[in-house]
């Protein structure tokens, strides 16, 4: 797959390619990032890529002149490779919340333009009439979109087949069947923290392979149940519950 990033701010990509589970996914070419720089398109004389809002009040706004041009040029490289356009995805805070269900079907999909906008927005007549989806992170406000691109293409490199050590390792991450991960333990088998011992628990050290499953699931649902009860609902909803959970849930809520 691959991702068409336009910025004013490259550079912040690069560490991203250089190392962990990213750096894998483009060392195997399962994601392709290519880098658009938005200075790049603006032909005039100051190669102004920004300019004062109309109706006034403070900060700027993004002009579509380079931006359309930026926009041309990835659709122009798409369809010299053979592509059919790929959607265009800007990111805002009034964007959808972006969810693990989302980023399991962008994975699975040719890939996207990344439109990572700065200063106050960008004109609305360039979102009118090029941006196909508008996606946020959470409900705050960040200087420019690149990180939320470096997060979706980050979530999106770490499903790719062949980039986790473990195929199987996602299948058991938060949100993956809608419900938050259950804890993890690793050596010592005691800790001893301002003196108090703290024993992974008894369950994970028998063995019993049925026994540690069933202690996962609970921890999984009386988590997920505590911290975030409306995902017991949506999990319900959607099929992901058994009737031994409804029932672990059951005795658990009273
Ligand atoms: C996305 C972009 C927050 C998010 C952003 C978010 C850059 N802030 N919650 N800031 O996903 C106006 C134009 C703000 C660009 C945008």
């Amino acid at each position: 797959m691959r991702f068409d990033v336009i910025t004013l701010f490259p550079e912040l990509f690069a560490p991203f390619q250089s190392v962990g589970v990213t750096r894998r996914a483009f060392e195997n070419k399962s994601v392709d990032v290519r880098l658009w720089p938005l200075r790049d398109f603006a032909e005039d004389t100051y190669r102004r890529v920004d300019d004062r809002a109309y109706g006034g009040g403070p900060g700027m706004v993004m002009l579509v002149e380079p931006l359309g041009k930026a926009l041309a040029a990835i659709q122009a490289d798409q369809a010299a490779q053979g592509l059919s356009p790929l959607p265009v995805v800007l990111f805002s805070p009034a964007g959808k919340p972006l969810t693990q269900a989302r980023v399991q079907s962008l994975a699975q999909s040719a890939g996207a333009v990344l439109l990572c906008g700065r200063y106050e927005g960008i004109d609305q007549r360039f979102i009118d009439a090029h941006v196909d989806e508008e996606v946020s992170l959470g409900d705050y406000v960040l200087s420019g979109g690149e990180l939320p691109a470096l997060t979706l293409i980050d979530a999106v490199a770490r499903l790719q087949p062949g980039v986790l050590n473990d195929a199987a390792s996602h299948q058991q991450d938060s949100f993956s069947d809608g419900l938050l991960d259950c804890p993890h333990y690793s050596r010592p088998e005691v800790l001893a923290i301002n003196g108090v011992d703290r024993p992974v628990p008894e369950v994970l050290m028998s063995g019993h392979h049925a026994h540690i499953a069933k202690w996962r699931r609970e921890q999984q649902l009386a988590i997920t149940a505590r911290r975030r009860p409306e995902l017991i609902e949506i999990a319900r909803q959607s099929g992901a519950l058994s009737k031994e959970d409804e029932r672990f849930l059951k005795t658990f809520l009273l």
